[in-house]
């Protein structure tokens, strides 16, 4: 399918400050953090041990990626290869569930992220086994242990193109790095889980962030989140289970450096999401579609509403 078609078909792009007013008149949300230079101690004391999500302004600075990898360079070395691209339907309960809409040249895609506001996502791409020498322009940080040269991981999308709030599936942490265009980032702990209805056998929140329902979803309310901006170049630290909202300020690209969590049990829940509750939860999804999301939206709210009793006489438990 040729990329002039595809800006023809363009969707619906979240409107941003429409979120910005939503979001700031009924949610409270903290300025997500920001360093400079840090050193692997301080690191690790003040943000890995504890969880806390920062924005390392100068993490990747000396990564020949941030360089090298224009649309032009990307797509002569690689331009041709077919990459599948996902839209917001990811996530629609079905036979298409988790499924890609479409198809194309990388090269096309390259360029309706460059000229495009079509809601259309590359994500979790291990450029590690599909296009390896890559990997040679991205230095691993040496602020933790964990890292693996062979998870490299390739996010994309276009102007408008949100990622759903989710958090990661295998619980590593995650090191996410826009190499171009900015990018509106929504975090919440995991003390949040519940508040946030997170749909069991799935690391997914149905909750919408740009028009909040509080009728529908009252515990959203108790949420403490962070937000922020990160722009080409900087990383943004996001500890393991924390949940992440992204929109896309612009068209570009980034990649996600995972760091394997320190504890053998985190690590252990990942593997049970990864090789039996996902699974689970994609079959369940071929055979039942609207039925199995909806047990699974009324199992969230039960799990929601069960915090309600406690929180009558305390406090809610935030990230800051
Ligand atoms: O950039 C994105 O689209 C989302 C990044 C993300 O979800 C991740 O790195 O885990």
């Amino acid at each position: 399918m040729s990329a002039v078609r595809i800006r023809d078909e363009q969707s619906q792009a979240p409107h941003f400050e429409h979120v910005a007013v939503a979001v700031r008149e009924h949610l409270g949300f903290a300025a997500l953090p920001r360093v400079g230079d840090i050193d692997r101690e301080t690191f690790q004391r003040e943000y890995l041990e504890p969880e806390r999500p920062v924005v390392l302004q100068n993490l990747a600075c000396d990564w020949p990626a941030l360089r090298k990898w224009t649309p032009e360079y990307l797509g002569a070395k690689h331009g041709d290869r077919l990459v599948k691209v996902y839209d917001a339907s990811f996530a629609a309960p079905g036979s298409s569930y988790m499924g890609a809409v479409r198809q194309l040249s990388f090269r096309e895609y390259l360029e309706l992220v460059v000229s495009g506001s079509l809601d259309a996502r590359m994500f979790l791409y291990n450029i590690a086994k599909q296009m390896p020498q890559l990997v040679d322009d991205i230095v691993l940080p040496a602020i933790a242990d964990g890292f693996s040269r062979r998870f490299v991981f390739l996010f994309a999308g276009c102007k408008g193109s949100a990622t759903p709030l989710h958090y990661d599936i295998d619980m590593a942490h995650v090191f996410h790095t826009p190499l171009t265009g900015t990018r509106r980032i929504t975090l919440f702990s995991p003390s949040d889980s519940a508040n946030l209805y997170q749909h069991p056998c799935t690391v997914r929140s149905y909750v919408d962030l740009n028009s909040p329902d509080f009728r529908k979803h009252p515990r959203l309310r108790k949420t403490h989140g962070y937000r922020g901006r990160l722009v080409a170049g900087e990383t943004l630290f996001i500890p393991s289970r924390y949940w992440h909202y992204v929109e896309y300020e612009q068209g570009g690209y980034a990649i996600s450096l995972r760091c394997r969590h320190q504890r053998l049990r985190t690590r252990m829940k990942g593997y049970l999401y990864l090789g039996l509750l996902s699974p689970t939860d994609r079959l369940l999804n071929r055979l039942f579609g609207e039925h199995w999301f909806e047990w699974k939206d009324t199992r969230a709210h039960a799990v929601a509403d069960a915090k309600d009793r406690p929180l009558s006489t305390s406090g809610s438990a935030g990230p800051h």
